[in-house]
């Protein structure tokens, strides 16, 4: 007998898109009328209203290469990895630092839908309905000292539930970071759903990063580790080849990966034979967090 798992694809049809659309339309049509009461959810003004990739594909064609490097890897293997009970350090250079359950991570902070382009340095890119709130929010709360100019991350390490993480593909865990005034921009935001539902594992249950302006390896999954710190901070991709991967990361078609273009991207779902899309600034982005790069050299800065 087949077993349902906690990534089990069929999950996508729990929530046909029709259904989230037409649910989104009452939301948003009770959020006009609830505008004048003060109360319900409204739509944030920083998602796309482009077309949205199917949870099916955002739930089977992942990266996450502690579960292994083929795209269908996470979707079969990352429902054996434990995500309850959760806790995440926040430490380095905050007033109260500490290890907060989940529960407590997620206090207070106002969890919206946010609907973002996401685009893979491998040059593939989807739109994805996440829930989820402002990092800024959090940081905020744990008060974080002058001396912090970066916030480092870091990823669960359980080799006994992730195969992945025995072939030295990336030096393990895998780690990212932002630079202070990023992770406090109001697009950075921090994930625990996708389509109104809890985040599967393959996506980062149950918390992720989720940075719509950089290419998508700077969105690190299933975070058990923040540190504010004074210097730049390590990060896997750029440990691994610091000639194709920067710290930065900005999506940026005018500065192509040695080995390929930057310039076009398959948008999951136009289907194989599709034309390509040309790639924006910044992911499209660009008129909310140019300022953040005012006079950096980003073929330089990538
Ligand atoms: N811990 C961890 N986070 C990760 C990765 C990974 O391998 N491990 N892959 C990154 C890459 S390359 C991409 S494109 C996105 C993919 O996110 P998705 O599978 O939810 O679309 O996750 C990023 N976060
Ligand atoms: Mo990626």
């Amino acid at each position: 007998m087949r077993r349902p798992s906690k990534t089990d694809p069929t999950r996508a049809e729990v929530t046909p898109r029709h259904l989230y659309l037409s649910r989104r339309a009452l939301i948003a049509g009770a959020g006009a009328l609830a505008a004048t009461a003060g109360a319900g959810r409204a739509e944030s003004r920083f998602s796309t209203d482009e077309p949205l990739t199917d949870l099916k594909d955002i739930t089977t064609y992942n990266n996450f290469y502690e579960f292994g490097m083929d795209k269908a890897d996470p979707s079969r293997r990352a429902g054996r990895m434990t995500i309850d009970p959760w806790a995440v350090t926040i430490d380095g250079l905050v007033d109260r630092p500490g290890t907060y359950d989940l529960a407590d991570v997620l206090k207070g902070q106002p969890q919206e839908e946010r609907i973002y382009r996401m685009r893979c340095v491998e040059g593939w890119s989807m739109v994805i309905p996440w829930t989820g709130f402002e990092l800024a929010g959090l940081l905020t709360r744990v008060g974080v000292q002058p001396a912090a100019k970066y916030v480092a991350f870091q990823t669960l390490l359980r080799p006994e539930e992730m195969p992945g993480v025995g072939i030295p593909v990336l030096d393990w865990p895998y780690v990212e970071g932002l630079r202070l005034d990023e992770a406090m921009h109001p697009l950075t935001i921090l994930a625990t759903g996708i389509y109104d539902e809890p985040l599967l594992n393959q996506n980062g249950a149950p918390l992720r990063l989720v940075v719509p302006w950089k290419y998508g390896f700077k969105s690190i999954k299933s975070i058990v580790r923040i540190s504010l710190v004074a210097d730049e901070p390590p990060t896997s991709w750029n440990i691994q080849n610091p000639r194709e991967y920067g710290f930065y990361s900005n999506v940026n078609p005018q500065v192509d990966h040695p080995r390929w273009s930057q310039a076009s991207e398959q948008r999951i779902g136009d289907g194989f034979f599709a034309k390509r899309r040309d790639t924006l600034m910044f992911n499209g982005y660009g008129e909310e967090v140019a300022g953040l790069y005012a006079g950096m050299d980003l073929a330089k800065f990538y």
